[in-house]
């Protein structure tokens, strides 16, 4: 099975179900995120689904209070989405709303610079929130493995650490498997590329070698 997440970051419709549909052998997953949502509506989750029969995940990084966050995992799991990413620093109420309807991420750290301001300082708590709630996974940054090793020895065996900045935030697969993560998720570096089949097919050649 495929450990590569290809984030579908595009607004059209139409493009999301091309790069979908010719992307598909290499994936093990696609995540959806507010652009796409945005752009083309929820519906999108369903067709996807219907097209490549993958699972969908939903990166909404949900921050709510526990009602709101409710509200918006209910109709986006009802269109089909297989896992919803939601923040956790907003505190385990808002976090285990979600974990109530669906499979959950938690994001314990994130890829970009400024993740080093705020996420990074509590990410020793959010790995104690998600070894405590046991969600599906969490993310963590492919742009920093040290940090992606830290935080799989810090979380129970079982909890699947998932790793976006591969690509155009500059992280490599195989760095990043090599500390340690379960799956990659891969954006720009497959759907802006020329040939997304052929970028995507090599990308999952390199996550293979490690497998
Ligand atoms: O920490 C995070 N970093 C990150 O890039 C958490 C995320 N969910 N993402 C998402 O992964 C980001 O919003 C985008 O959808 C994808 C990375 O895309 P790219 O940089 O490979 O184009």
């Amino acid at each position: 099975m495929s450990r590569l997440i290809l984030a579908l970051d595009v607004y059209e419709r139409e493009r999301a179900l091309e790069i979908a549909e010719c992307t598909a052998d290499y994936l093990w997953a696609i995540k959806v995120n507010w652009p796409l949502i945005i752009g083309s509506g929820l519906k999108i989750i369903t067709e996807l689904k219907q097209v490549t029969g993958l699972p969908i995940i939903a990166d909404l990084k949900l921050a709510d209070i526990p009602n709101t966050n409710r509200l918006i995992a209910k109709k986006v799991f009802e269109a089909g989405a297989d896992y919803v990413i939601a923040h956790g620093f907003v505190g385990r109420d808002s976090v285990k709303a979600v974990m109530e309807l669906g499979k959950t991420i938690i994001v314990v750290e994130m890829s970009h610079p400024g993740a080093k301001e705020f996420i990074q300082p509590v990410t020793d708590k959010l790995i104690e929130m998600a070894n405590e709630l046991g969600p599906f996974g969490v993310i963590a940054p492919a742009t920093r493995p040290e940090r992606v090793s830290y935080i799989r020895s810090k979380l129970k065996p079982g909890i699947k650490v998932i790793t976006p900045g591969v690509g155009a935030q500059g992280g490599t697969a195989s760095e990043v498997l090599k500390a340690g993560a379960d799956y990659i998720i891969v954006g720009r570096a497959i759907y802006q590329s020329e040939n997304p089949r052929e970028s995507a097919r090599r990308i999952f050649e390199e996550v293979e070698a490690w497998s």
